[in-house]
């Protein structure tokens, strides 16, 4: 999925799609921290060298889904067997697409199940109150860094929209839970945090937001249609077109796209880039169309 990225020079680890293997990758990749930490040749021996420090934890985090899953437990044993850095963030929103927290976790609450742990330290927060979520992320990550086990903070925060945009969360969700919601939605209450310690002044808040409305609404004019598919024939053509049909009184460019050549995907690394529109081939189409 495309938003299950990773990066190597930032030390972030692939996800994976199906929730709840997260948590034990997280503590394979503490095992790997102490095995480097104990055997520093290893590090030297390794190609490409490992970006390693001795004082790294591993953060990782999930749903109340995803903690009701078995290898959730299973992560959390062998992390304080070992008494590894890990740390645990659990991003409750109380429903697993349609599922409510109360359907899934014995109780209702998971870190009031797993406070027994040996040596894991607990902390259970509002995850929409900024200053105290922070603070309870800073003392978890003393805590791992301090060698004395693993850490689990547990956010309560809000879903200010449905799972997905194929689902609609009004089948499920009472009309008087998503307003309370709502009524928590931990940006507006930034903004009264900021205004209230004299951190920045209403109008200032105000031109920020009036700042943010005004760069969405400008859609730019412009149209680039962006596909995977052959460029010729495809239904990228069929989008431009009746943008071009539709919308032309409001372009002030031409609407162009950017696709595939027109011809079968090579079963090669390199041709396969030639074929495949890439990055800088949008990022070209874009500054051409900005500047037309
Ligand atoms: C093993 C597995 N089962 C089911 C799914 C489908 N699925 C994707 S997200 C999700 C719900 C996750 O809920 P939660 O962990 O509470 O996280 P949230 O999306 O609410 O932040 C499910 C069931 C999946 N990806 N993997």
């Amino acid at each position: 999925m495309p938003s299950h990225w990773g990066s190597r020079r930032l030390n972030i680890v692939s996800q994976s799609s199906p929730t709840g293997t997260q948590w034990l990758q997280a503590v394979g990749c503490a095992e790997a921290g102490r095995y480097f930490r104990d055997f520093p040749q290893a590090v030297m021996a390794a190609a490409p060298r490992p970006r390693f420090e001795n004082d790294e934890i591993v953060y990782v985090s999930g749903g109340e889904g995803a903690a009701s899953q078995g290898e959730f437990y299973e992560a959390l044993n062998l992390a304080c067997l070992g008494r590894l850095p890990v740390l645990f963030l659990i991003e409750d929103n109380g429903y697993a697409i349609s599922v409510p927290g109360e359907a899934q976790t014995a109780g209702g609450n998971v870190s009031r199940l797993v406070r027994n742990f040996p040596g894991l330290y607990v902390n259970e927060v509002d995850g929409t109150d900024l200053v105290a979520s922070y603070g309870a992320l800073r003392e978890a990550a003393a805590w791992c860094r301090s060698g004395r086990g693993p850490a689990l903070v547990h956010g309560h925060v809000i879903r200010p929209y449905s799972h997905s945009p194929s689902d609609d969360e009004r089948l499920y969700k009472p009309e008087q839970e998503r307003q309370e919601e709502a009524a928590r939605d931990p940006i507006p209450r930034l903004a009264r945090f900021l205004v209230e310690e004299g951190l920045l002044e209403e109008q200032g808040i105000r031109a920020m937001e009036r700042d943010v409305d005004r760069e969405i609404q400008e859609a730019t004019n412009r149209a680039l249609v962006v596909y995977e598919d052959c460029r010729s024939w495809g239904y990228g053509a069929e989008i431009a077109a009746r943008i071009a049909d539709e919308l032309f009184d409001e372009l002030d460019a031409p609407v162009r796209r950017v696709a595939a050549l027109d011809t079968f995907v090579a079963y090669q690394p390199l041709i396969e880039d030639e074929i495949l529109p890439q990055a800088r081939d949008v990022e070209a189409a874009i500054l051409s169309l900005a500047e037309y």
